[in-house]
């Protein structure tokens, strides 16, 4: 979180964490079409020509005022790719909540788990204790026929009172959900 006391803005970053192709950038790019032009910056994406994340993509938006102060949103996704493992960990650094993305397919659910690992991981090495910080999970890619029950993902990925939803990113379905359960526990941090 930053602060800034002379224009009265709140600046709280939201990073959308997960394994390779979970669908974070889906996600974001959902967000952008759907929230008012007037109360959001441009959608910047740092990808390949294959549309990969290489270091993150990044939207700011606006909300309405808590306490006389102005909170804007910063959203950020990490890379999947095992090949940017640094980046995800310096575009997770100054996070006040994290969205992880899974990916429902049965053949993903190591890379899930890797991925979680590897995001408690960072946050230790960034000094956050890792059950603390505002986390929300995401099922995401629930139309696929492979898809594996949430109870099976849930049973390796949650922890107590964390909140969960199914989606389908590609059709924008439980992704403003996410965002907003995320977007609440934040708030409620602060
Ligand atoms: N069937 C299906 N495909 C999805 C869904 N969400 C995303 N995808 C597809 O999955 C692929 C990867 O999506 P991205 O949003 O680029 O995934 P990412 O997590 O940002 O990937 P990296 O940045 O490389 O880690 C794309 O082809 C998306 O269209 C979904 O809910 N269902
Ligand atoms: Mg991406």
């Amino acid at each position: 979180m930053f602060i800034n006391w002379k224009l009265r803005e709140l600046n709280l970053k939201i990073v959308y964490y997960g394994p390779p192709l979970s669908g974070k950038t889906t996600n974001l790019v959902y967000i952008h079409s759907r929230v008012n032009p007037r109360l959001r910056g441009e959608l910047i994406s740092l990808k390949t020509k294959e549309d990969r994340t290489i270091y993150f993509d990044f939207m700011q938006m606006e909300m309405g005022r808590i306490k006389g102060f102005k909170p804007k949103f910063n959203l950020y996704t990490v890379p999947g790719q095992v090949i940017y493992v640094a980046s995800r960990k310096l575009v997770l650094q100054g996070a006040d909540g994290v969205i992880y993305v899974a990916d429902s397919q049965a053949d993903k659910l190591r890379a899930n788990i890797e991925t979680m690992r590897n995001l408690e991981e960072n946050l230790r090495e960034l000094g956050y204790n890792p059950f603390e910080i505002p986390l929300v999970l995401q099922f995401n890619k629930r139309d696929l026929p492979d898809a594996i029950p949430v109870e099976v993902l849930r049973s390796y990925l949650a922890r107590d009172g964390c909140p969960q939803f199914e989606a389908v990113a590609i059709r924008g379905q439980g992704v403003i959900d996410t965002l907003k359960a995320a977007i609440n526990l934040v708030v409620a941090r602060i």
